[in-house]
């Protein structure tokens, strides 16, 4: 590895790169997303990346679920369209019947549940698909049976694991993490060619050629199920939306974490605030920071 690059995300460098909106835009121009995974008993999980990126300026977001779970789902997020997928106990099954071109980027994992039945579509999207791919959550769980796919990517793949879902990919601890997570981080981000965010109370976002950035807004509110399907959702907005996925990164992490930030200094404390509480509140940090 060559010397590393380390640096902070700051608020300004947010405000410069945020995404503008065009007057003379339509829903092609901010991007429409496909969001895989749900579940029967886990519809909640996608339907909070659904809005989420809606709310973070999507133009359109389409939901691959269970068609079990697509009542609760729509249900959240009635402006999402949704696409036809096999179910097997609820959980997707087999492949999907889509073409991924008619899409900007994909959001994958959320939700989906860990049945050997869904692994086909998580490697179907990581064959076939030729737009950036972000795998979250259970993703990453099926994700781990077959890394060496992500070498024969030629479009950018971002992952977003917490520390146990990185533990998982590196077959380590979480204490052997830890104590060394800006190498480790690096050392994986570099050898698969993909885009890493190890999220926590300091979020690493490290790029494929071994960059790395800091984001550390946020507070322990965001410690609670369901923030991080909010931020998978506003991550593929803003990756749909940027020039640069490394800035779409930072400045989605920023976005969440200043979200959280507001609110509990506001209406919220760090104990109640719900995940749904913050993509309802994404429009003030809009204003705030854009
Ligand atoms: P999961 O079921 O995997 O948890 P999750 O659904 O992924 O929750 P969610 O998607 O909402 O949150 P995430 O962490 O992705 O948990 C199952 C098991 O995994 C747990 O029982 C546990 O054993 C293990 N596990 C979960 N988290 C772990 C961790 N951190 N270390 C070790 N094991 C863990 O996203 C949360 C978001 O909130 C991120 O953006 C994060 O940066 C932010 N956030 C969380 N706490 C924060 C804080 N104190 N300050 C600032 N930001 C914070
Ligand atoms: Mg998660």
């Amino acid at each position: 590895l060559n010397k590393p690059s380390q640096s902070l995300w700051e608020r300004y460098k947010a405000i410069a790169s945020l995404p503008k909106r065009n007057p003379f835009s339509h829903k092609g121009t901010h991007g429409k997303g496909l969001l895989i995974g749900g579940s029967y008993l886990m519809p909640g999980s996608i339907a909070l990346s659904a809005r989420a990126a809606l709310r973070s300026g999507a133009g359109l977001a389409t939901v691959a679920s269970p068609g079990s779970a697509w009542p609760s789902v729509s249900s959240h997020i009635p402006e999402a369209t949704a696409v036809d997928a096999k179910e097997v106990n609820g959980m997707l099954a087999g492949r999907l019947d889509v073409d991924f071109s008619n899409f900007d980027a994909i959001a994958l994992g959320m939700g989906m549940g860990r049945s050997n039945a869904s692994q086909e579509i998580v490697r179907q999207v990581m064959e076939e698909a030729d737009v950036p791919v972000l795998i979250d959550a259970d993703g990453l769980h099926h994700l781990k049976e077959f890394l060496e796919v992500l070498k024969n990517r030629n479009r950018p793949t971002i992952l977003t694991p917490h520390p146990g879902e990185m533990a998982g990919l590196l077959g380590i601890t979480v204490p052997e993490l830890l104590a060394r997570p800006f190498e480790r981080g690096r050392r994986f981000a570099c050898s698969h060619g993909v885009y890493l965010v190890l999220k926590g109370p300091a979020t690493i976002i490290t790029a494929p050629d071994g960059t790395q950035v800091v984001e550390s807004s946020g507070n322990a509110g965001l410690a609670k199920g369901g923030s991080g399907d909010v931020l998978s959702g506003i991550l593929l907005a803003l990756v749909m939306q940027s020039e640069s996925i490394s800035e779409a990164l930072c400045n989605g992490c920023f976005l969440h974490g200043k979200t959280a930030e507001l609110l509990t200094g506001e209406r919220y404390s760090q104990s109640d605030l719900l995940a749904t509480d913050l993509i309802e509140g994404l429009s003030q940090s809009f204003r705030t920071f854009s």
